[in-house]
C-alpha cells in the first residue's frame, strides 16, 4: 500500500495499448460496486497539467532533460492536487500513465541517465508509488493499427521515431518484471476480456476491496 488509505492503480503501456478504454470501464465497475474512485490521465490532469500538455505533445521540439522536467511539473501538481487528497479520502485512483512511462520514455526511449530520471521522479512524486501497476500489452503495430482506426493524428512524442519507440517497447518488458507492485497483462482482444482481466488482477491483489467481485 501506498501508506494512504486509498488505492492507487496505474494503468500502463505503450500508445494504443488500450489504457483509456480500460481506465473508464474500471470507473464502471466501481460506480457499480459503489467504491469512490478519481480517474486520471498524464501528462494533464489538473489545469496546470492540461497547459503542460499542450507543449508536450503539441509544441516543437525540445531536449530529452527538458520534456522529463515539463512531464514532471505535470505530475506534481496533479499529485498534490488530485491524487494525495483522493488517496487520504479512501477513494481508488485509477490513473492513465505514471512513473514507468516517465522510465520508459524519458529514460530510455530518450536514453537520458536513469539514475537521474529514477531521483527527479522520487523529488517530484515525494516517493509515492502505486500500490499495483499493470502494464497492459500488445505489440506494437496493433497499437499503430488502433490509433489510425480511431483516426487520431500523431503527437510530438508518437513522431519520435521507430528506435526511440522500440526502446520503449523493450523497456516496458523489462520494467515489467523488475518495477515492484507492477505485473504485465495481455492487452489483445476485445476491451471486454481485457477488462475482465484487469478486474480479475485486481481481485486478487485486494482481495478485501474486490473480491468475488470480478466480471
Ligand atoms: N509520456 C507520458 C511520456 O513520455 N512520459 C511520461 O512520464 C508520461 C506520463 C501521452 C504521451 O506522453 C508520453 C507517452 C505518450 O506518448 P496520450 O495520448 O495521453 O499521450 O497517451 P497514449 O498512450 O498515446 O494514448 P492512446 O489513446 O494512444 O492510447 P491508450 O489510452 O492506451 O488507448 P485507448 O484506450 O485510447 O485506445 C486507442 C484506440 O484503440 C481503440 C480505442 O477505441 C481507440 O480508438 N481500442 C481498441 N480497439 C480494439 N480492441 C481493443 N481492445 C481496444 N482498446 C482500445
Amino acid at each position: 500500500m501506498s501508506g494512504d488509505r486509498g488505492i492507487f492503480i496505474v494503468l500502463e503501456g505503450i500508445e494504443g495499448s488500450g489504457k483509456t478504454t480500460q481506465a473508464a470501464l474500471l470507473g464502471e465497475w466501481l460506480e457499480q460496486l459503489g467504491v469512490p474512485y478519481r480517474l486520471t490521465r498524464e501528462p494533464g490532469g489538473t489545469e496546470l497539467g492540461e497547459a503542460v500538455r499542450q507543449l508536450l505533445l503539441h509544441g516543437g521540439s525540445m531536449p530529452g532533460v527538458t520534456e522529463l522536467l515539463l512531464m514532471l511539473a505535470a505530475r506534481s501538481a496533479l499529485l498534490a492536487e488530485v491524487v494525495r487528497p483522493a488517496l487520504a479520502a479512501g477513494e481508488v485512483v485509477v490513473a492513465d500513465r505514471y512513473s514507468l512511462s516517465t522510465l520508459a520514455y524519458q529514460g530510455y526511449g530518450r536514453e537520458l541517465d536513469l539514475a537521474q530520471v529514477r531521483r527527479a521522479i522520487a523529488r517530484a512524486t515525494g516517493g509515492l508509488t502505486p500500490d499495483l501497476t499493470l502494464v497492459l500489452e500488445i505489440p506494437r503495430p496493433g497499437g499503430e493499427a488502433r490509433r489510425v482506426a480511431g483516426r487520431r493524428g500523431e503527437d510530438r512524442i508518437e513522431r519520435a521515431g521507430g528506435a526511440f519507440h522500440e526502446r520503449v517497447v523493450e523497456a516496458y518488458h523489462l520494467l515489467a518484471d523488475t518495477e515492484p507492485q507492477t505485473v504485465r497483462l495481455d492487452g489483445c482482444g476485445e476491451p471486454a476480456s481485457v477488462q475482465a482481466r484487469i478486474r480479475a488482477a485486481l481481485s486478487r491483489h485486494f482481495p478485501e476491496t474486490f473480491t468475488g467481485k470480478a466480471g
